[in-house]
């Protein structure tokens, strides 16, 4: 699919040499330091990245996007993941990609980052709970990586999963929801080219609150969707379980593409506000990417396909 000419998305695909993902370690325990608490790493090579598609929009300040968090395996209070995920170690860190593929593999994170060619995409992303952010992320396509372990033709969806590893994860020894964390995609959405696995966040390595060492980011769908600290993907011929609609099934849906007409059983969807601002501001259908995605739901009834 063709993605150009946006009014809102520019793109920039020419390699900048100026910019780099810095890779940045977390102390461990080093919460009240903030960004104070971190200390670059002299071993690693710096990796270059281009600019993608992006909106213009305003950025949501790095302070914000890296201390208001949702990451239940952390603990439920936005403060709690910035507190408390200095603790996870994401090195050594391997990704298996399995399921319904001819070439199935396990893949060191390090080397993940190498295979792949990192651009930055500035993403809107639109929390189901009513805010929103402005977010500079760098990553790859995940249709890249898809393609690289050769799909069968019964792969119709992608499934997702978390690390599970309490002694790290504090959370994961309360029920709030059931571990590992699991998220789910149609094949297609999974390859559309604006589905992002990020690796950075302005400009740097992910920071752990974030997600690190690898995350998914679906633009047009409520913030949930977007899984963090990934280990496993697998191909699926059946529409996998998600942690979310586990939970609470009549609140989240398998889709959750962000819609202002279907409201959440407890709120309405039709507003939101962004991190950073205080009027609240109209939230658009598909997160304002409509005019790249509308077509994978054709047909479909988004009230019921919630
Ligand atoms: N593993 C895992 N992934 C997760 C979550 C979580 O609790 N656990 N929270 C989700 C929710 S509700 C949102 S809004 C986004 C928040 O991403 P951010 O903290 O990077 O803004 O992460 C999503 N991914
Ligand atoms: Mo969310």
């Amino acid at each position: 699919m063709l993605i150009r000419n946006a009014p809102d998305l520019t793109e920039n695909d020419v390699t900048d040499h100026g910019l780099y993902l810095r890779r940045r370690e977390f102390i461990g325990g080093a919460a009240g330091l903030g960004l104070a608490g971190l200390a670059s790493t002299a071993d690693a090579a710096p990796l270059r990245f281009s600019k993608g598609f992006s909106t213009t929009e305003k950025l949501t300040s790095r302070e914000d996007v890296t201390t208001y968090n949702n990451f239940y395996e952390f603990g439920v209070d936005k403060a709690d993941p910035a507190e408390n995920a200095g603790k996870l170690k994401t090195r050594p860190w391997t990704v298996r990609i399995d399921g319904e593929c001819e070439a199935p593999r396990t893949v060191g994170i390090d080397d993940l980052i190498k295979q792949n060619k990192l651009e930055e995409r500035i993403y809107r992303m639109r929390c189901v709970e009513g805010w929103s952010m402005v977010i500079p992320w760098v990553g790859f396509p995940l249709r890249d990586l898809i393609a690289s372990v050769k799909p069968t033709s019964k792969a119709r969806f992608v499934a997702f999963e978390t690390l599970m590893r309490p002694s790290e994860m504090p959370g994961q020894a309360w029920n709030v929801l059931e571990w590992p964390y699991r998220e789910g995609l149609r094949i297609d959405e999974a390859t559309h080219p604006l589905t992002l696995m990020a690796v950075g966040l302005y400009g740097e390595t992910l920071p752990n609150q974030n997600g690190a060492p690898l995350r998914l980011v679906v633009p047009w769908k409520y913030g949930f969707k977007g899984i963090k600290s990934i280990v496993r993907i697998s191909l699926t011929e059946k529409q996998p379980r998600t942690a979310w609609n586990i939970s609470a099934p009549r609140e989240y849906g398998f889709y959750s593409n962000v819609n202002p007409a279907v409201d959440h059983p407890r709120w309405s969807q039709a507003t939101e506000r962004r991190i950073g601002e205080f009027k609240r501001r109209e939230t658009l259908p598909f997160n304002g990417y409509g005019q790249y995605v509308a077509d994978l739901y054709r047909g479909m009834d988004l009230k019921a396909n919630y």
